[in-house]
């Protein structure tokens, strides 16, 4: 999208249904507030908005957010000009008829995209932008666009606020770290956003075990109840686990998405979890480690290995990818390898840059809506 002809301003229906987790949403929101501050108009339709409260407590300008009822209660609603269907999540008859409706009286367009996972896997740039003709049901005759995200220039990009880099480059970490009561005294400092990963035992040991003292800065949820089971494990098993105190947690509460990437910006190492968190993972351009959202027929496994060659991660990342993910039976860090060697650094710092170069998705998107408008 060029700068000096900024986007027609058109009104937009977000719809996001929630799985599990917070993804759905947070990739959502964020999508949202990137419209609206492009001076977009957006209504975001979610089945469950309660997690709103505590990751855009301030809400944002721009951005109307409503219950996705089962049925949808349409009072009142009158469809925007752009629908993006997030993940899947098929919208209502109801909706598409009176979309449909408007349209053909109108003569406006139809702008209906369906916004798909984030993967590195081929069929992404393969499949981005390609159209699919509605056969059925009221939008029978209408078209829909798949839009991929991704991590390069022939796929839809990755979110990035246009002032990110600015406010990063501003960070105040030792402020920040004071705000939230954690008490540093410069120990290494290592977020973590996980699942139930198979490599965490390995991990506390790993730390425990390390001269230079960690602390663990553990998110609210899922990540914090694992965490707390392991230790208990250990403590019972073998006392003395970290008996040089090499290693200390900090407990987190659930923090607005603002604070996640400040979490992610004051860490020295990132372990983040399923899409939204990997990206902003990125974006901080510190070492990180992913655990990818697990499927049932190990079509993760593909996923994670198709996103590392795209990283271009050294073997030693590689290989924690694989036992953190519970993929491989190799020991975290084998023998008496450092954690978090120097060529992490280099590969996040190079990953980073690589995305910067491109577009980011929201503009991507717009110049999207625009040439199908
Ligand atoms: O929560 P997730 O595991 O979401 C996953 C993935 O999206 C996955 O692809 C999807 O299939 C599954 O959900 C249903 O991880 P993700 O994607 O990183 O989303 C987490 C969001 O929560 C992200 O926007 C950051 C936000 N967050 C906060 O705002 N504050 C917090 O304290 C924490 C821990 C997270």
């Amino acid at each position: 999208m060029n700068p000096d002809c900024p986007a027609p301003k058109l009104r937009w229906d977000i719809f996001c249904r929630v799985i599990d987790n917070f993804g759905d949403l947070g990739v959502a929101w964020r999508l949202a507030c990137n419209l609206a501050g492009r001076g977009q108009v957006v209504r975001l339709w979610a089945d469950d908005t309660s997690p709103l409260a505590w990751m855009a407590p301030q809400g944002a300008p721009g951005v109307e957010v409503r219950a996705w009822t089962a049925p949808i209660d349409m009072t009142g609603i009158t469809p925007g000009d752009v629908l993006i269907e997030t993940f899947g999540c098929d919208i209502d008859a109801e909706f598409i008829a009176a979309y449909a409706n408007q349209i053909s009286h109108s003569g406006q367009p139809c702008v209906w995209i369906n916004l798909e996972y984030l993967s590195a896997e081929a069929y992404a740039a393969r499949c981005h932008g390609l159209p699919s003709p509605v056969m059925s049901g009221p939008g029978r005759g209408l078209t829909k666009h798949f839009y991929y995200p991704g991590f390069t220039a022939d796929t839809g990009g990755l979110l990035r606020e246009p002032e990110l880099m600015a406010r990063q480059a501003e960070f105040d970490r030792d402020a920040w770290l004071a705000r939230q009561g954690v008490p540093w005294k410069g120990e290494r400092l290592v977020s973590l956003f996980c699942y139930e990963p198979d490599g965490l035992g390995d991990l506390l040991d790993t730390l425990a075990n390390d001269a230079q003292p960690t602390r663990i800065l553990v998110t609210h949820g899922r990540a914090s109840v694992a965490v707390r089971a392991e230790v208990l494990k250990k403590d019972r098993r073998q006392p003395r686990w970290n008996g040089l105190n090499s290693l200390s947690f900090f407990y987190l509460p659930q923090l607005s998405q603002m604070d996640f990437d400040h979490l992610l910006w004051a860490s020295d190492v990132n372990f983040v979890r399923g899409e939204d968190s990997l990206a902003r993972a990125l974006w901080a351009g510190r070492p990180f480690v992913w655990q990818i959202y697990p499927q049932h027929d190990a079509a993760h496994a593909h996923k994670l290995a198709a996103f590392l060659d795209w990283l271009r991660a050294p073997d030693s990342l590689r290989a924690f990818h694989q036992q953190w993910n519970g993929l491989s039976l190799s020991a975290a860090t084998p023998g008496d390898a450092p954690f978090a060697p120097a060529d992490w650094q280099v590969c996040a710092t190079r990953a980073k840059a690589r995305l910067l170069q491109q577009g980011d998705l929201t503009s991507q998107l717009l110049s999207f809506s625009a040439k199908i408008h």
